[in-house]
Parts: C-alpha cells; sequence; structure tokens
C-alpha cells in the first residue's frame, strides 16, 4: 500500500477531495502552510494500492490549477522589516505530490 500526500491549492481542496470520492478513493483533507509564502494551503492524504497510485494522482491534478502569487523577494527578510520588499511573482501549484510506503494499515 501507498500513502500519497497532495500540496494542493485552497481553493481547490474540496474539488480535489470530491473527484476522489467520485472515482472511489477515500482522502483525509488537512490543514497546513506552506513553508515559503506562509500562506494556507490543504495537505491532502489518500491511502491506495499500489496499482492505483497513478489513476489518484491523475484525479489529483485534473483538479489543482496552478497560480500566480506575488510575493516579496525574501520573506524573512522583508517580514523583519530589514529591508523593503522587492515584489515577485512565483508559480504555486497545481499540486505538490509525494508517495510513500506504508509499513501497516488498518481500520480498528
Ligand atoms: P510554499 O512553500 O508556500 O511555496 C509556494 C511557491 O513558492 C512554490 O510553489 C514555489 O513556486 C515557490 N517557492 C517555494 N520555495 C521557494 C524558494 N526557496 N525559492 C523560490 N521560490 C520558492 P510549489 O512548488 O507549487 O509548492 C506549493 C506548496 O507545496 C509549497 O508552498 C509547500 O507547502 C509545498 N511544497 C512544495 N515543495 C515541497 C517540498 N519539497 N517539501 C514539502 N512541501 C513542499
Amino acid at each position: 500500500m501507498k500513502l500519497i500526500f497532495a500540496v494542493v491549492n485552497r481553493d481547490d481542496a474540496s474539488t480535489v477531495s470530491r473527484e476522489l470520492s467520485r472515482a472511489g478513493f477515500s482522502s483525509t483533507q488537512l490543514a497546513s502552510t506552506g513553508g515559503f509564502l506562509r500562506a494556507g494551503n490543504t495537505t491532502i492524504l489518500v491511502g491506495v494500492e499500489e496499482s492505483l497510485v497513478p489513476a489518484a494522482i491523475e484525479v489529483i491534478k485534473e483538479h489543482s490549477r496552478s497560480r500566480q502569487a506575488i510575493v516579496p523577494t525574501s520573506p524573512d527578510l522583508a517580514f523583519s522589516g530589514m529591508m523593503a520588499a522587492i515584489p515577485t511573482e512565483v508559480t504555486v501549484g497545481g499540486a505538490t505530490i509525494f508517495v510513500v510506503d506504508v509499513d501497516h494499515f488498518e481500520r480498528a
């Protein structure tokens, strides 16, 4: 069994979860925060048999849009007030996906 971690934009999270459910996958949403932008995003966990990983990832990718975000060039320095923020644009998402092995799974 595998566990998929998918970091998605908050605005896409409910659609991704709904479509995963519609495709027969169980999932859990966790509220999360990106370390770079320090903005809220959502991490979706999906436990699946290995053979179904590509199908689950396809659903996640299909419903996760990439977006542009304007951020200070150096959030650490800008947030601490040590220098003027120079706005720059980054592309966020669609989805950032990790797939890890699961040693043990049961519903107790
Ligand atoms: P954040 O860490 O807030 O990053 C948001 C976007 O900022 C990233 O989009 C990327 O375009 C840019 N970015 C991140 N770190 C950067 C850096 N050191 N220098 C320049 N630009 C940087 P995505 O790559 O699509 O990532 C979206 C979110 O996925 C991230 O939000 C983070 O929550 C998660 N993520 C991405 N890569 C990860 C990783 N290797 N490990 C854990 N979480 C990750």
